[in-house]
C-alpha cells in the first residue's frame, strides 16, 4: 500500500446503481478480481449485512397496507447502516481487509433524497452522525436506461421499492448521475452492453484503482 495517514485501513469499495443494472451479478466478479490481486475481501450489502440489519432490510422491502413515511424509511436505512458499520465494515477495514458493499449511502441520496424527495440536509446530518468521516474509496456506479432495466426485471416479483412508478426511478438515476459527476471516487460504468463487455469496463476501473493504491 502507498503511505497514507490511514495506512492500516483496508479500502472500501461500493457498487451502486438503480434496480436491475447488474449489481448482484457483478459483485462476485469484483470480489474475484480483488482476491486475484492479493486483497482480503469482505463482501456485504445494504440494507443488511448483519442479522439485525437484515431484519431491518426485511422491514424496508416488505409490502404492507400501512404506508411507510419517507422519514421512517430514512431512519431505518441509517439504523441498519449503523449496525452494519459497527459489526462488519469498521472492524474489517481496521484489520486491513477490503470491504466490497452492494450499495451504501449513495443509494440513500438517490432513493430517499432523489426518489422520495427528502431534503439533502437531513440526509447529510444522519450520514455524519452514523459514518463520521467514513466514505467509500471507490464507487462503481453501473448506469443503465430505465427501459433496459425494466426489461431485465420483467419476470421478478417486485418489492416495495420496485413497485414505484417510473418518475421515482428517473429521479433516482438523476441523483446518482449528479453524485457520480461530483466526486472523484466514482467510476461510471455503462451497464447496457452484454455482460463480458460490462465486466471488461469494471475490470479496467478496478485495475486502475488497484494500481493507484499500490495494492499487492
Ligand atoms: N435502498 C434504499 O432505498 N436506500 C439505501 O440507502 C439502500 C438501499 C442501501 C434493495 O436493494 C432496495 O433498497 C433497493 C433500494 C433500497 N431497491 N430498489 N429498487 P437491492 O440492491 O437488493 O435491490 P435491487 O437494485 O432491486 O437489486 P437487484 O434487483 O438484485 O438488481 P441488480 O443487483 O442491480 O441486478 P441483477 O440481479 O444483478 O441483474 C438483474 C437481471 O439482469 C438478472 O437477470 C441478470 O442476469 C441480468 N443482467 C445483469 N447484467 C446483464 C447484462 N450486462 N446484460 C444482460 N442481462 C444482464
Amino acid at each position: 500500500m502507498t503511505a497514507r495517514s490511514d495506512q492500516r485501513r483496508g479500502r472500501f469499495v461500493t457498487l451502486e446503481g438503480g434496480e436491475g443494472v447488474g449489481k448482484s451479478t457483478n459483485l462476485a466478479f469484483v470480489e474475484a478480481r480483488l482476491r486475484a490481486a492479493g486483497v482480503e475481501v469482505v463482501t456485504t450489502r445494504e440494507p443488511g449485512g448483519t442479522p439485525l440489519a437484515e431484519e431491518i432490510r426485511d422491514l424496508l422491502l416488505a409490502l404492507r397496507d400501512e404506508p411507510m413515511a419517507p422519514l421512517t424509511e430514512l431512519l431505518l436505512v441509517f439504523a441498519a447502516r449503523a449496525q452494519h458499520l459497527d459489526q462488519v465494515i469498521r472492524p474489517a477495514l481496521a484489520r486491513g481487509a477490503w470491504v466490497l458493499c452492494d450499495r451504501f449511502t449513495d443509494a440513500t441520496y438517490a432513493y430517499q433524497g432523489g426518489g422520495r424527495g427528502l431534503d439533502l440536509q437531513t440526509i447529510t446530518v444522519l450520514e455524519s452522525l452514523v459514518q463520521d468521516e467514513l466514505q467509500p474509496d471507490l464507487t462503481l456506479y453501473l448506469d443503465l436506461s430505465l427501459e433496459a432495466a425494466e426489461a431485465r426485471m420483467a419476470d421478478r416479483e417486485r418489492d416495495r421499492f420496485e413497485r414505484e412508478a417510473r418518475p421515482f426511478f428517473e429521479r433516482v438515476r438523476e441523483r446518482y448521475l449528479a453524485r457520480a459527476a461530483g466526486a472523484p471516487r466514482f467510476r461510471i460504468i455503462d451497464a447496457g452492453d452484454p455482460l463480458p463487455v460490462v465486466q471488461g469496463r469494471i475490470a479496467e476501473a478496478l485495475d486502475g484503482f488497484l494500481a493507484g493504491e499500490g495494492a499487492p
